[in-house]
């Protein structure tokens, strides 16, 4: 079984992502189950064929344990870890060949609390790969894509998992915008040029160091556009999965 985590701030994508791709996995007569980690989710843009809601309700938390809906997060997120052979039980059940994993809203109460690696490692088996959503409109100017290329590597440095990195709702911005920001992922020096001419001061410099800081460990960016609306580059983002998963890449493709 191939493992795909979808991880990214929140609102940029991650759930309807999981859905598309899915649909999209479907299309390809592939066979694929979804898997919903967000306890606090409403309404999800897709049927999760197992969902953590099953076990524990973000709004039960709150109420029972007089906590305001971050606290309740927080709670709910340790609480994952203790589900996670019920959720493996329920995965062997539907053996499916590609499971599709929608973390929690705020990627920080997976990526940045115990519970996202001990689930990592208890869910997924040996092919496993994260897909790292950078939100379009949000990383289109610099100082926002740098901020968001650091959390990427900081994701990358909790889970030590491939990782694909996936420019999402690209069809939400012009054209030109995402090939730029492509650019930007592709070269280091065509970010630094942006950097320089639209940035200054402290963010100027900061920004600048901190991208050179990522690139000088060694670690890629290359953007790949998708749009979980028009599902445009999405056969790029599972060649991309392919691939990484095939060459067991220590990070992402170049
Ligand atoms: N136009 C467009 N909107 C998107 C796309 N992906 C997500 N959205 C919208 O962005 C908002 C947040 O998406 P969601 O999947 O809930 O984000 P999550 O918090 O990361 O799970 C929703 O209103 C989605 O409909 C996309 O590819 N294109
Ligand atoms: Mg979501």
């Amino acid at each position: 079984m191939r493992t795909l985590f979808i991880i990214g701030t929140a609102g940029s994508g991650k759930s309807l992502f999981t859905g598309a791709y899915a649909e999209w996995l479907k299309g390809q007569k592939q066979n694929v189950a979804t898997l919903n980690l967000d306890p606090g989710a409403i309404d999800l843009p897709y049927t999760p064929d197992i969902d953590i809601r099953e076990w524990i309700n973000l709004y039960d938390l709150m109420e029972d344990y007089h906590l305001g809906p971050n606290g309740a997060m927080i709670l709910a997120s340790d609480l994952i870890a203790n589900e996670a052979e019920s959720i493996r039980e329920e995965v062997e059940n539907l053996e499916p060949d590609i499971l599709v994993v929608d973390t929690p809203g705020q990627m920080e109460v997976f990526a940045f609390r115990a519970s996202g690696p001990f689930i990592v490692k208890e869910i997924g088996e040996e092919e496993k790969a994260i897909v790292y959503l950078f939100d379009s409109v949000f990383s289109s100017n610099p100082l926002n894509y740098v901020s968001n290329l650091f959390l990427s590597a900081a994701v990358y440095n909790r889970f030590f998992t491939p990782q694909i990195n996936v420019l999402s709702k690209c069809d939400l911005i012009p054209r030109e915008k995402v090939d730029q920001i492509v650019d930007w992922s592709a070269s280091p020096l065509k970010l630094e040029d942006a950097i320089e001419r639209e940035l200054h001061g402290d963010k100027r410099l900061l920004s600048r160091d901190l991208m050179r800081a990522i690139y000088r460990l060694g670690l890629r960016f290359l953007l790949i556009p998708v749009s979980a609306k028009t599902y445009e580059g999405m056969v790029n983002v599972n060649a991309a999965i392919e691939r990484v998963l095939a060459a067991g890449d220590r990070y992402t493709i170049e």
